[in-house]
């Protein structure tokens, strides 16, 4: 199978001559030869993304909001056979994808289709012969670089409000999963999209750097590592560019001894293993009261052995398979290091080897217990199914160790006393909390992270505005005072 560009409402053949592949984690198989895009394919999208501009930004914020919805109705009938895209390129389970992926993609493009006609600007009279406008104005061609763990969410998240304030946009997928993407832009064009408002550019990072470094792209809005974050931020600065980056974290998951266990042991599961573990927002240092220590690792031991890994397109698999050899790699390494610091492995450990998986990249669910706060595994971000625990005797010291890392994406507190909850939350330095829960992320809420793992936000009120610019008009009545 060839997979090509989208520019200009329709499937675009690079002129590059060079192509990559992307293959299905879960067997190592090719599943298509994807056209890498040169500076010529790169310049045409971006002109088409003008062209775009011109027509998308002359249309009311209601005709915007029509042809969204049209695209959101198209995603919701099209989920399953978008899920399973998805999953032969991710290697994400089939019970994820059908779930979550596309649904909450749809949902924040539904959003942002209501939320736009009620964005205004402002008037004030000044005196009797003077008052002021401000008005609030679309960017024009913005930029999405997505990272490869929720391909086509990234798209819809990214899209959604940057589309619905008038500018369009020129998206490049990951590399590792290239497909889903050209799916939203159709769907695009059989909403009634005008061709050019949403591109589809692909190709690794040297196709990043050609957008993030093009003078005529207004804003940037990158998902992916921090290290990566930082270099998109440097390359934008040359031309002034606004940037929205959305990076890695390595969250705290704080469990107090009043805590419902067994909830808390279901919150920590869903931090660590939900989707392999490929989740930026995931709560992978879990800090245990003193007090129930042993009874959170026996349960959440017990809970671990029994989830399912296997065939991702099977709907009873509840882990899939990493994302690639390189990934998987990583993990062991990480994995290794734990073993090395003396932490405690619970449970899992290996690589996954069965007879379905064989060739894929599957790593066991992992829990280490007994862990030190300046270990390598405690630290860094693995991304991968690989949780690890440290006892805590109080709120104090807890605060000071959760908070004692460059990340500040994600945290979490589970207690009944309400109180505490709120007077930990407060203190914990991170940019989207959850109390007794884990993971929601509605279209309504702002995410994004505090320190190095972000810049600006991603869904709720104010990132509409944050794809517009305000401009101010002075208005004067009567003649100007002028000494000349
Ligand atoms: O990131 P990479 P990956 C983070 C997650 C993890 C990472 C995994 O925490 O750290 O993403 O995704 C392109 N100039 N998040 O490995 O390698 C590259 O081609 C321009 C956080 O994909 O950084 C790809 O398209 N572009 C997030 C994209 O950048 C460049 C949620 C990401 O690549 C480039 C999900 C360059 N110099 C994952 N180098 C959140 N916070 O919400 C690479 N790229």
């Amino acid at each position: 199978m060839k997979e090509h560009l989208y520019i200009h409402g329709a499937c675009y053949e690079s002129s590059s001559g060079e192509s990559f592949e992307t293959i299905n984690p879960a067997n190592g198989k090719v599943i298509a030869h994807v056209d890498q895009a040169s500076e010529h394919d790169v310049e045409k999208a971006i002109q088409s993304a003008e062209k775009g501009f011109k027509v998308w930004s002359s249309m009311t914020a209601v005709e915007r909001g029509r042809i969204l919805l049209k695209a959101v109705a198209l995603l919701r009938e099209r989920n399953n056979e978008i899920a399973a895209l998805e999953v032969i390129d991710s290697g994400k389970p089939l019970q994820e994808a059908n779930s979550v992926d596309i649904h909450s993609g749809a949902d924040v493009i539904e959003y942002y289709a209501g939320l736009v006609p009620a964005l205004q600007g402002t008037q004030q009279d000044l005196d009797s012969n003077t008052f002021y406008m401000s008005k609030r104005e679309p960017l024009g061609v913005c930029v999405g670089i997505g990272a490869w763990n929720y391909p086509i969410q990234i798209a819809c998240w990214k899209s959604a409000a940057c589309l619905a304030a008038g500018n369009s946009m020129v998206f490049k997928p990951s590399e590792e999963t290239p497909l889903s993407v050209i799916k939203l832009a159709e769907i695009y064009t059989e909403a009634g999209m005008p061709p050019g408002v949403f591109n589809v550019v692909q190709g690794d990072f040297r196709v990043g750097q050609l957008l993030t470094r093009h003078p005529r792209v207004a804003k940037v809005s990158f998902t992916g590592e921090s290290s990566t974050g930082k270099k998109v931020m440097t390359d934008a600065s040359g031309t002034l560019k606004e940037v929205t980056l959305e990076l890695g974290g390595k969250s705290p998951l704080i469990i107090f001894e009043d805590a419902d266990i067994d909830n808390a042991v279901s919150g920590a599961l869903l931090a660590n293993f939900y989707t392999q573990g490929e989740v930026c927002t995931n709560g992978t240092r879990v800090y245990v009261h003193s007090k129930i220590y042993d009874q959170f690792l026996k349960k959440a031991a017990i809970r671990s052995k029994k989830i399912k890994l296997g065939d991702p397109m099977n709907i009873d698999t509840q882990m899939g398979a990493l994302i690639s050899s390189k990934q998987l790699d990583k993990v062991m390494i990480y994995i290794d290091k734990a073993r090395e610091s003396g932490a405690r492995l619970i449970v899992g450990g290996s690589r996954h080897n069965s007879k379905e998986t064989e060739n894929g990249f599957f790593v066991e669910p992992t829990i280490f217990a007994d862990c030190k706060d300046d270990s390598e595994h405690v630290i860094d971000e693995i991304f991968g199914p690989v949780m690890s625990v440290l006892s805590f005797d109080n709120e104090d010291e807890v605060i000071r160790r959760a908070n004692n890392t460059k990340f500040g994406l994600a945290a979490g507190v589970f207690t009944k006393n309400i109180n505490r909850a709120h007077r930990v939350i407060n203190q914990l330095e991170a940019g989207i909390c959850w109390i007794n829960s884990w993971g929601d992320s509605p279209a309504e809420m702002p995410v994004g992270g505090y320190k190095e793992s972000g810049i600006g936000r991603e869904n709720g009120p104010e990132t509409l505005k944050s794809y517009t610019q305000i401009k101010s008009v002075f208005v004067r009545l009567d003649n100007i005072d002028s000494p000349y």
